[in-house]
């Protein structure tokens, strides 16, 4: 069989364009009833049941275990399968875990801090910030059980200063991937439970006798798990839902045209509903990049699920110029932005959406992926007009501190009461008033 990968061609002066465009970006995260109706009987069993029910689900789904204790990895076990890695594995693991650290670290110190001010009256006014208690990583255990993911859910937590990192990862058929293993092992993760799908996310939000209930739970999985993290928001916090990988290449014509097909690949591999997009003034580089698709799709070990992807869910733009393609772009609000430009920084203050920016040639959102630093854990389907990446914000919440010293008590206690008549709350003016000196 021969494959072929043909992104819709667009060009942004051809009639029915923003239609055409439109119809390409729809994707739906609407799960069926189906789904929906397994998750909300699974979690009522296990917020019932606990361990005795988790056990049941993990036995029917993915592997025969006695016992709850039996579905928990001791430490030492992540330790071995630390060093059972190739020394280049291990070493590539620790270095990307330190620069996804630092990153983070400079993260918590931008905006992570507590502050606080004094007023004129001597009144202190300002938010303290602490870590969440207790988070729990869903960490998927099929096709896309990445151990980067590991890294990037737990790095923030820990610089957050969280106490317990609680990661669950189902084991189908009893397989255990030593790399996510590692990953938790090199990125501080409290406890391992191999316990996987809704089940897992309502032992994390309600709590077993055996599974600690956790504050928060972070990380992507199958429909099961995003239905079950949605039904358990409120009880516990949630991270966002993520939808298929995107990837938009603004592209002047000066990057090869083999890296940025090349790039379009790296996301189209992840998922048959991924999304690429390439943004281009130039006719004939959008002709070099399509020749490339040609040439390099074969040699793809998942070449069938890149032209999938490609062919469904990609295309190839021509615009009229680099700042209509700017404009055009914010309207994606991608996931992953490449500026494959000799100018980026000429184009960057022009961006507005995008989940993360990668800024000129050398700049495969690959390394993003993997070790740069910053997270890839980033808001999908145009979610980036309103959202962020996952930060070590994330991990903690903030606290208002107020302490009104007694002058400031005379001022506020005249403005409190005032409005707390107008309200019909006559002890809340009271209470302002008693502190307010005859
Ligand atoms: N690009 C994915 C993350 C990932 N890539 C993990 C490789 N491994 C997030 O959109
Ligand atoms: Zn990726």
């Amino acid at each position: 069989m021969t494959l072929s990968a043909r992104p819709l061609r667009l060009a942004t002066t051809a009639s029915g364009f923003d239609a055409a465009l439109a119809a390409r970006l729809h994707w739906s995260a609407d799960t069926d009833a189906g789904i929906e109706q397994a998750v909300a009987d699974i979690l009522a069993e296990v917020r019932k049941r606990g361990d005795a029910a988790v056990l049941e689900y993990t036995n029917r789904f993915d592997m025969k275990a006695a016992a709850m204790a039996q579905l928990e990895l001791k430490p030492s076990e992540l330790k071995a399968a630390f060093e059972s890695l190739p020394a280049r594995q291990r070493e590539a693991l620790e270095s990307a875990a330190r620069r996804v650290r630092s990153y983070h670290e400079a993260q918590k110190k931008a905006s992570g801090e507590s502050w606080s001010y004094r007023d004129a009256d001597g009144t202190l006014l300002g938010q303290k910030v602490t870590p969440v208690d207790r988070v729990g990583i869903y960490v998927p255990g099929g096709k896309a059980a990445y151990p980067s993911s590991v890294l990037m859910n737990a790095i923030p937590a820990h610089v957050a200063g969280v106490g317990e990192i609680i990661m669950v990862v189902p084991t189908p058929r009893g397989e255990k991937n030593p790399l996510v293993l590692a990953a938790a092992y090199v990125a501080g993760v409290t406890r391992v439970f191999t316990i996987g799908g809704a089940q897992a996310v309502a032992a994390l939000a309600y709590g077993t006798e055996t599974v600690p209930r956790v504050d928060k739970i972070t990380g992507p999985g199958n429909a099961y798990v995003a239905s079950a993290k949605r039904r358990v928001f409120g009880q516990v916090g949630i991270d966002m839902i993520a939808g298929p990988s995107e990837i938009l290449v603004l592209a002047d014509g000066t990057t090869p045209a083999d890296w940025v097909a090349m790039d379009l690949f790296s996301q189209a591999e992840h998922d048959e509903l991924a999304q690429s997009i390439l943004l281009c003034p130039d006719a004939k580089y959008i002709e070099a990049v399509q020749a490339a698709i040609d040439r390099m799709l074969p040699e793809m070990p998942r070449a069938e699920i890149i032209a999938k992807s490609l062919n469904g869910r990609g295309a190839l733009i021509q615009t009229r110029n680099m700042e209509e393609a700017c404009e055009i772009s914010n309207r994606i609000a991608p996931e992953h932005l490449e500026i494959a430009s000799g100018e980026p920084h000429r184009w960057e203050p022009l961006l507005r959406h995008a989940g993360a920016i990668f800024l000129g040639a050398y700049t495969s959102e690959s390394l993003g992926d993997y070790c740069a630093g910053p997270n890839h854990v980033l808001p999908t389907s145009t979610t980036a007009r309103f959202s962020s990446p996952l930060g070590v914000y994330d991990f903690q919440k903030r606290s208002s501190l107020i302490e009104v010293s007694e002058a400031g008590a005379q001022s506020l206690g005249l403005i409190a009461a005032e409005l707390a008549y107008g309200e019909g709350l006559q002890a809340h003016a009271r209470a302002a008033e008693l502190r307010i000196k005859r």
